[in-house]
């Protein structure tokens, strides 16, 4: 639960939620009940939402919205780990937004003393250039490092520069999977 409340607190900071709301210091104890029901209402009511959607992931899974996120800190070739995402019933993890992006750093981070590469579900291996994400959606966001895409056709959130690189689809990495709530 700790976990999950700094979890729901990153959430918040990235959508801007907490953003303005209250302070308190001394001079701020006069401040209205009313103030502050306005002020924490939708901050209680994400976290309401936050708590009661958690029941629909699994165990060791972080929700996000309406899919589930799990870094596995195991070493894969890419089609290896897409294919241990599908057991779980999902897929090598697709992002679409910042946020996400930062939630999957977070994850692989939040595992490791030193953040570690770790394959995202992103390559250009049907066709070089076209980039797709193996659970079938579009590519509407990117974080590629300086220089990338490079030629290879899979692609990892690089250690290094915690951005998208572009590496042979037969290194061994670890990875993060993401599936839709059940
Ligand atoms: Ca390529």
């Amino acid at each position: 639960m700790a976990f999950d409340l700094h979890f729901f607190f990153l959430v918040c900071v990235m959508s801007g939620l907490l953003s303005g709301s209250v302070a308190i210091s001394p001079d701020t104890k006069s401040v209205s009940l009313l103030y502050l029901h306005a002020n924490f209402l939708p901050v209680l009511w994400r976290l309401k939402v936050s708590i009661v959607a958690d029941h629909q992931c699994p165990d060791g899974w972080t929700q996000l919205d309406d899919r589930c996120f799990i870094f596995k800190n195991e070493e894969k070739k890419f089609i290896e780990a897409e294919n241990i995402c599908k057991n779980f019933g999902g897929n090598l993890v697709s992002i679409h937004s910042e946020l996400e992006n930062e939630v999957v750093k977070q994850l692989i981070k939040a595992a490791n003393a030193n953040f570690v590469d770790a394959w995202i579900g992103l390559h250009d291996a049907v066709q070089e250039g076209d980039m797709m994400w193996t659970d079938g959606f579009s590519k509407d966001y990117e974080d590629f490092g300086n220089g990338e895409p490079s030629g290879a056709d899979c692609m990892k959130i690089k250690s290094s520069d915690k951005q998208w690189h572009a590496n042979s689809c037969t290194e061994e990495n670890a990875f993060v999977c993401c599936k839709k709530v059940d």
